[in-house]
């Protein structure tokens, strides 16, 4: 088993609901146990303006796929939730995001590993930092630093 890191982000329909059914799904998935998830945060939406708000959260899971086979299980994920691709960075039923895997490290279009706007992004790191504050983002540093020097004015707790 390795062990991974998923970003969950939605802010169309009921992005709460959404992400609790996606956590579903990928604990119900042969091949993955899901170990931990992250608080849920509502975050201001990065990319074109007059979006609705993000629900942003973060999961570890432990998994026997590669790591093609499960961005193909997060894909799926994303399209039974009725995710439609139109502009890049635009507003999203649902969004899973492969961050890390233990010891893969991957650069092709369909897969960049670790992910190449996590350590940027506070909603990623603030929800990360609950769950794996030690672990080290390769070439950047420990998530705990990182997550405590970026700006996490939009970002904020949610309580379900
Ligand atoms: N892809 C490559 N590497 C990965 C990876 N590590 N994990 C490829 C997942 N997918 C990866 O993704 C586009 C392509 O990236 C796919 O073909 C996949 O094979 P997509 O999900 O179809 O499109 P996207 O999500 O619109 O593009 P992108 O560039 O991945 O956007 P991001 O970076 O996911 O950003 N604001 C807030 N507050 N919270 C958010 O969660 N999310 C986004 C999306 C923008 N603004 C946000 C948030
Ligand atoms: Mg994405």
């Amino acid at each position: 088993m390795t062990t991974a890191c998923i970003a969950l982000g939605a802010n169309l329909g009921d992005p709460q609901q959404q992400l609790r059914q996606a956590l579903a799904a990928l604990a119900c998935t042969p091949g993955i146990v899901l170990r931990q998830t992250s608080r849920f945060y509502r975050s201001a939406a990065l990319g074109p303006a007059g979006q609705p708000d993000y629900c942003n959260a973060v999961c570890v899971v432990d998994t026997s796929l590669s790591a093609d086979a499960l961005l193909t299980r997060l894909q799926a994920i994303e399209n039974a939730a009725g995710r439609i691709r139109s502009e890049r960075w635009g507003p999203r039923v649902l969004d899973l995001d492969l961050l890390w895997m233990d010891g893969v490290a991957s650069d092709t279009p369909r897969l960049q590993l670790p992910h190449p706007q996590a350590h940027l992004r506070a909603f990623v790191l603030v929800p990360l930092a609950d769950l794996l504050p030690n672990l080290e983002w390769p070439g950047h540093g420990r998530v705990a630093a990182l997550a405590a020097s970026i700006d996490r004015d939009g970002v904020v707790p949610l309580n379900d």
